[in-house]
């Protein structure tokens, strides 16, 4: 079969035609984009753009050959309202935007995490919904995720899934169902709130005129896949064994373990680790780091200087000379990243970065410093002991980060795939199809026919903290 997948990041967005059956993953076309955001500020998206974007590429890959189904995927948290009759009320806020700054500590943690497996945040939607005013959301007739808005465009259907429902801090992983507590504490009505769809259904058909608009068949299927991106990109993990411990590494890091067993909410206190969903119900413990946002803000800025040159340069460089706190909340929309960097560099290791590759591997390292921390952290909580660590997304096409991640974890890294949230996406669509029978299948599949580098710890001194 041919999935078209829409993998839609905070970052870029992605749509491919992809081909799937027993013995083939293949992305036969892709094209990518910029996520379009709305003012200078960049306080919203710009989700008319996104959509003018979306179609464009999706009629682009379609010219190619035949599509038998589409699937949605894109980042958490975000979301827009719809009135009655179907049209937004204002283009959707971006998570960075200041507004939340310390909403979370309205919320209560243990009650939070009892209910919902998560911890509060300040970008949560469920913090963003604090922060609407409260006629909008008396206006409001559905709420719907940025994938989800784009289905409903394309299909007229407002749905969700569960794997994106769980990344709300308003769903009870007890019920499965929206917590009518959590939903009175931020103002929003229970129907506002979309039916939750199992991951792997079909939620609908393209309209008509987007079926010629785009050229593929009449009533083309659009599949309910895990619509949140990292449930995506974790079905695409090409894991043999259930002892794994994944770094979805795009925009955002998320490091965990997947687990038949939810988290228990009492020990999870305080540790920064969730419980979201993934496909069939399975629990996502993981933790949210930073990610390829430091290098990524550092290279728009670096518009004469390629990345490749960049990244090689950094890699010949001694690891783990300077580092700075990844996870210092003010690098988390800075005016400047390279500025900031360079002082919380100083701050740390007591000098700057000399250059943009000594910048470049002090990201890397200290990254690496923050996963190995989570990855330590995660397993004293669980008492387990991951195999290896497979790092997916984008990241995965990095060498200099798979093998600096190697050698401070002391543990065999499987890199790839790199469009690990796309490819789950795909997956999920022939699931649903009948191409592909459920997870296990998806993993060998993408393990048969990927591209996956590993990295095997090296004896050179890693960067740990106190080698810094
Ligand atoms: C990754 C991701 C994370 C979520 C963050 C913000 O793209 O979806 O899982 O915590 O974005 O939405």
């Amino acid at each position: 079969m041919h999935a078209m997948a829409i993998d839609l990041g905070a970052t870029s967005g992605r749509v491919a035609r992809v081909h799937v059956d027993e013995s083939e993953l293949r992305v036969l076309d892709l094209i990518r984009f910029a996520t379009p955001t709305s003012d200078s500020r960049g306080a919203r998206w710009d989700f008319e753009e996104l959509m003018t974007l979306t179609l464009d590429a999706a009629r682009q890959v379609a010219d190619h050959g035949p599509i038998d189904s589409v699937g949605i995927d894109a980042w958490g948290a975000d979301y827009g309202l719809l009135e009655r009759g179907g049209s937004l009320i204002g283009a959707p806020f971006r998570y960075r935007d200041t507004r939340t700054r310390g909403v979370s500590r309205r919320f209560d943690e243990r009650r939070t995490r009892a209910i919902t497996g998560l911890m509060p945040h300040d970008f949560s939607t469920a913090a963003q919904l604090l922060t609407e005013p409260k006629p909008t959301l008396g206006r409001t007739a559905k709420l719907l995720s940025i994938g989800d808005l784009v289905a409903y465009r394309l299909t007229g259907h407002a749905a969700t899934d569960c794997s994106w429902a769980s990344t709300t801090q308003l769903f009870d992983l007890r019920t499965l169902g929206w917590s009518a507590e959590l939903l009175a504490n931020v103002g929003i009505h229970r129907n506002a709130m979309p039916q939750v769809q199992p991951c792997g259904t079909v939620r609908g058909e393209l309209l008509p005129h987007l079926c010629d608009q785009l050229g593929v068949a009449g009533r083309t299927p659009l599949v309910t896949v895990a619509g949140h991106d990292t449930a995506s990109a974790i079905v695409a993990t090409p894991a043999g064994s259930d002892d794994f411990i994944y770094i979805s590494c795009g925009t955002w890091a998320l490091v965990g373990v997947e687990s038949a067993e939810r988290l228990p909410a009492e020990s999870a206190l305080g540790t920064g680790f969730v419980n979201e969903l993934g496909v069939d119900g399975v629990s996502t413990i993981h933790r949210n780091a930073a990610g390829l946002w430091l290098l990524n803000q550092c290279l728009g800025r670096w518009t004469d200087t390629p990345a490749d040159p960049l990244l090689a340069a950094a890699a010949v460089l001694p690891a783990g000379q300077l580092v700075f706190d990844s996870e210092d909340p003010r690098l988390f929309a800075p005016e400047d990243m390279p500025t900031l960097i360079a002082e919380l560099t100083r701050e740390r290791s007591g000098r700057g970065p000399a250059n943009r590759a000594e910048m470049v591997r002090a990201i890397i390292d200290s990254l690496v410093l923050t996963f190995v921390r989570a990855i330590e952290d995660l397993e004293a909580m669980l008492g387990t002991r991951g195999q290896a660590i497979h790092l997916v997304g984008g990241g995965a096409a990095l060498p200099i980060l798979g093998r600096a991640l190697a050698t401070a974890a002391g543990r065999t890294v499987l890199a790839g795939p790199v469009e690990a949230s796309l490819l789950g996406n795909a997956l999920l669509q022939a699931r649903a199809l009948g191409s592909v029978q459920d997870t296990p299948a998806c993993r060998a599949l993408v393990s048969h026919t990927q591209t996956v580098h590993r990295y095997e710890p090296d004896q050179q001194p890693n960067p740990r903290e106190d080698t810094a």
